[in-house]
């Protein structure tokens, strides 16, 4: 028999900071909405959520960063809206967003999860905070909720 890993979505205690972006904040406050509701439901203390709002997406990595340093969190939950504009501006936005969120997941070993929109239009974004497409801002704090409690089972000695 394989022995199967998985991580539980019943939070335990560790503590969520949330990283979001004020740029489009019609989307990334409900993003935030989205992902505030979710940790509640999954069981996560008030006391145990810190939210920080930076002034745009470009932005997140740096606060991330700083919230992982403290050593505080169990994760980070990154939320963000990059709208296409006449410009070729979002496509430096969402590659610089993207590799800094990820460098920070491998270097302070914690989950730091994706939930930047990158979209063509407003619609479209609209439609992934709580519209037709769902709320990139739950799927993002769930999917911390659940790498928390899977590195939790990955420990020497239990694999
Ligand atoms: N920031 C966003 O979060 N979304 C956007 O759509 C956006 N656009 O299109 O410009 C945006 N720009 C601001 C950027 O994130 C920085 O805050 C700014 O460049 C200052 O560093």
């Amino acid at each position: 028999m394989p022995q199967i890993l998985s991580g539980r979505l019943i939070a335990g205690t560790e503590a969520y900071a949330i990283v979001v972006a004020r740029f489009n904040d019609l989307v990334t406050q409900r993003l935030l909405d989205g992902a505030l509701d979710t940790l509640r439901r999954h069981g996560v203390a008030e006391e145990s959520i810190t939210v920080a709002w930076v002034p745009g997406s470009f932005e997140i990595p740096l606060a991330a960063e700083a919230l992982a340093k403290t050593h505080k969190f169990g994760a980070v939950i990154c939320l963000g809206a990059v709208i296409q504009g006449q410009t070729t501006h979002h496509e430096y936005i969402n590659h610089q967003v993207a590799a800094g969120i990820m460098r920070l997941n491998h270097e302070y070993g914690i989950p730091v999860s994706f939930g930047v929109l990158t979209c063509q239009t407003m619609e479209q974004a609209l439609d992934r905070a709580g519209g037709k497409a769902g709320n990139k801002g739950h799927e993002a704090a769930l999917a911390a909720i659940e790498m928390v409690q899977l590195l939790a089972t990955i420990t020497p000695g239990q694999v």
